[in-house]
């Protein structure tokens, strides 16, 4: 080897120990700031919000304003939330997170909702020992707010947000809000509909661990699309309808019964921009449930929201009925087999991680993130109801005119 070749060697193994030495410095150093974010849907987990459709004014919509504390203990936090002109911030609902800052409020609704110059401050401090101060996602409260029409562009932003560390002289630590754009709808012509499905089954329906499901909604023309649409989510779902969205639905609220009731996402579902003006059997399908399937076609107009009985998809008369897991719009032993794979039968079930299946991710019928006995009992008690579901009956069959064949002179 050439006294060059050594000299380069040499240099590259420096120059890697530098950089593996930097990289670790780097990761150790890195600041862990608390940050203030916004959500939609039942509480905080779902991801947070930052650009937000206004499709219809004055439809209200809600924010949950959620604080990830990021590890460290805080006992207090004060910001000022500036949510521009076209925005009246109609409530603020305080959540019990926002509770365990016992003590002293400096600001808080409702008379800190300035809707003059479109500010909101909200501000508490513990006096709890330092023990039992409040760290990791917290959920401090719902707002609601309506726009004015026209809805125009803004922001939803904080201004000085901070957190307070404990200490007998509390000092302020690094904080950040993630600000949320708002407008209305950039892509001209989508058209949007609005649902809402009571689900049967769903763990705890007034704070279920899951606030999203992914779904797929699918637009049948019942004079020219012939098919029987409980047989078509087989292996290529909706596969004969005339257009079809996946999506996700979201956690609204709980029904009277005590059915955890999912919709379309913030005001509504948009189906893009493609579809037909029409009547059509709508078909909805959320993963792990039996579709609902529209007894009436719903009048569909391209390119609008919903209005009156346009564009809104009627409320089911039952519950949707959980237990297909394969997706197969069927309850049956296929669906108890990928029950077994996913670890039902096992002496202790582990919990769910981001690198079990997908398919266990619907196998937990019941969302408390384990595949254990009590989805197989909802698996099992779907399979009963299945037989009985009235949701998920109805098949478009075509009207053959038979025209009869005379034969001249018979
Ligand atoms: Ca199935
Ligand atoms: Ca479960």
């Amino acid at each position: 080897m050439t006294k060059l070749k050594k000299g380069l060697l040499f240099f590259l193994a420096l120059a890697a120990i530098f950089v593996s030495t930097n990289h670790r410095v780097l990761a150790q150093t890195a600041p862990t700031q608390a940050s203030f974010f916004l959500t939609q849907g039942a509480d905080c987990s779902p991801q947070p919000v930052t650009e937000l459709t206004i499709v219809q004014a004055p439809q209200p919509f809600t924010l949950n304003l959620c604080l990830n504390t990021n590890a460290s203990p805080v006992n207090g936090f004060d910001l000022t939330i500036n949510y521009g002109s076209s925005l009246t911030l109609t409530s603020v609902s305080e959540q019990s997170d926002g509770n365990k800052f016992e003590g002293s409020t400096a600001y808080g609704p409702p008379g800190s909702i300035d809707n003059t110059n479109h500010t909101f401050r909200y501000a508490k401090v513990t006096t709890n020992s330092q023990d039992s101060l409040p760290q990791g996602t917290l959920f401090l409260a719902t707002l609601t707010f309506t726009p004015s029409s026209p809805v125009t562009t803004g922001t939803i932003e904080a201004s000085n947000p901070v957190v307070i560390s404990p200490s007998s002289t509390p000092t302020t630590s690094v904080s950040n809000f993630k600000s949320v754009s708002y407008g209305p709808p950039t892509v001209q012509g989508d058209t949007y509909v609005s649902f809402a499905l009571p689900l049967q089954d769903v763990y705890n329906p007034n704070n279920p661990l899951t606030t999203i499901l992914p779904a797929i909604v699918c637009l049948y023309n019942p004079n020219t699309d012939i098919v029987s649409i409980k047989n078509d989510f087989s292996s290529n779902p909706c596969a004969t309808s005339s257009f079809k969205a996946n999506g996700n639905i979201v956690y609204k609220n709980a029904d009277a019964n005590g059915n955890a009731v999912f919709g379309s996402p913030g005001t509504y579902f948009d189906l893009g921009s493609t579809i037909t003006s029409g009547s059509y059997i709508i078909a909805i399908k959320p993963a792990g449930y039996l579709a609902y399937i529209t007894t009436n076609p719903v009048t569909i107009t391209a390119g609008t929201t919903p209005q009156g009985t346009t564009n809104v998809i009627p409320t089911p008369a039952n519950p949707l009925i959980a237990g297909d897991i394969n997706g197969d719009n069927i309850i049956n032993i296929l669906d108890y087999e990928e029950l077994e794979t996913c670890g039902f039968m096992d002496v202790n079930p582990q919990p769910l991680d981001s690198n079990s299946p997908p398919i266990c991710q619907t196998a937990d019928l019941n969302h408390d993130g384990v595949v254990d006995g009590i989805d197989f009992n909802i698996w099992d008690r779907g399979l009963s109801a299945s037989t009985n579901s009235t949701n998920n009956t109805p098949t478009l069959t075509p009207t053959i005119t038979i025209t009869p064949t005379v034969t001249p002179g018979s």
